[in-house]
């Protein structure tokens, strides 16, 4: 299958974040897309394109105007008071707290966050908008006939709600591509979220909606991040009732247990009936991940590829997670390969 590869993720490389209670270096870097790169051209997979513009009225179909103005000009507000280093939030306007957005950037920060770990540089805006022209123009070959499509992007998206970044992401590439589809088609679209962390913010943009099947295999919240979403009672609300999924598993999750939640998820699936499945394809369930605690291996990233073949849908492959820098090129190209010699 074709990737689509958006080379202005460069102008987004944080310094550090928040981890363990230590500032370290950024887990989410340049050169996790740069290695699946390589790896692609390695292998074989297939031709690697250029993204298109789409313009900004995707994004605002899913995300808040003024949080996109936020985005937009929060590095100038920031880099105008502090110079050059990442903007990070501090304090947050948690329970008991006013929800009114503060002037100040700081108080902006927080207002528009749900953590430490996500540094905003002075490219993390067009970087960001990269990632989702790359993940529409993969959506469009799809749209076109093709079988499948990889948007090879960063910074991820999953963690983005409607008007929230963190978790590393800040435009929700899925959920654009989804809303886009839905909005061009009237068709109805299949999220399944493979990421080891939870997609909160995918998952609460259609959480009240039956257009769009949200299902998610994750580190269960009692003990991982997000924390504060993604447990199995979630399944959706008014119009969007039992449109929501949640498979959540505990540390040191065996490869024979991951895979009885992804038959769990399919069965979903192929009640639902989409016109469309978009993979938010995280590889970070590696065993070798180093900030996560699932036990998968090399070639169970090939089992994933030909189970998700095997739903027979149009399907869009978006990058999220993946933090083992060496090997995430191989694991993504097993998931890849294996659907495309599965649908050949
Ligand atoms: C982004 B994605 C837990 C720290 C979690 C943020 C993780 C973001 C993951 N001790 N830090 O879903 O791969
Ligand atoms: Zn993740």
């Amino acid at each position: 299958m074709e990737t689509i590869f958006a080379q202005k993720h460069t102008l987004h490389a944080g310094t550090a974040e928040l981890y363990d209670g230590r500032l370290v270096d950024c887990f989410e870097k340049p050169e996790r897309v740069e290695l699946i790169l390589k790896h692609i051209r390695q292998s074989g997979l297939g031709p690697v394109g250029a993204p298109e513009a789409h313009g900004l009225d995707p994004l605002r179909r899913v995300h808040a105007v003024d949080y996109l103005e936020f985005l937009e000009t929060a590095w100038a507000d920031w880099s105008a008071l502090r110079g050059e280093g990442d903007a990070l939030p501090t304090s947050w306007p948690v329970r008991s707290f006013s929800q009114q957005r503060p002037a100040a950037i700081d108080g902006r920060l927080g207002f528009y966050s749900m953590d430490a770990a996500t540094p905003i540089t002075s490219g993390t805006w067009e970087a960001a908008l990269g990632a989702v022209d790359a993940t529409l123009t993969a959506l469009d070959q799809v749209q076109a006939g093709a079988r499948g499509a990889y948007a090879l992007v960063r910074p991820p998206g999953h963690h983005a709600s409607r008007d929230v970044y963190g978790g590393y992401c800040f435009l929700n590439n899925a959920a654009i591509a989804a809303q886009r589809f839905v909005d061009e088609t009237g068709g109805c679209v299949a999220i399944l979220d493979v990421d080891y962390h939870h997609g909160n913010g995918t998952q609460s943009i259609f959480y009240d909606r039956s257009d769009v099947l949200f299902l998610s295999i994750h580190g269960d919240p009692n003990q991982e991040f997000p924390y504060y979403l993604g447990y199995a009672t979630e399944q959706g609300e008014g119009a969007g009732e039992g449109f929501n999924r949640n498979f959540p598993l505990p540390w040191g999750t065996t490869p024979a247990r991951w895979f009885e939640a992804l038959r769990a998820a399919h069965r979903h699936i192929e009640a639902y009936q989409p016109d469309l499945l978009i993979v938010s394809l995280g590889v970070d369930t590696f065993r070798g991940d180093p900030i996560s605690h699932f036990l998968l291996d090399h070639d169970d990233f090939a089992r994933m590829g030909q189970a998700i073949a095997g739903l027979a849908l149009p399907t869009l492959f978006v990058q999220e997670g993946g933090y083992a820098v060496e090997e995430i090129g191989v694991n993504v190209v097993q998931v890849l390969g294996a659907f495309d010699a599965q649908v050949s």
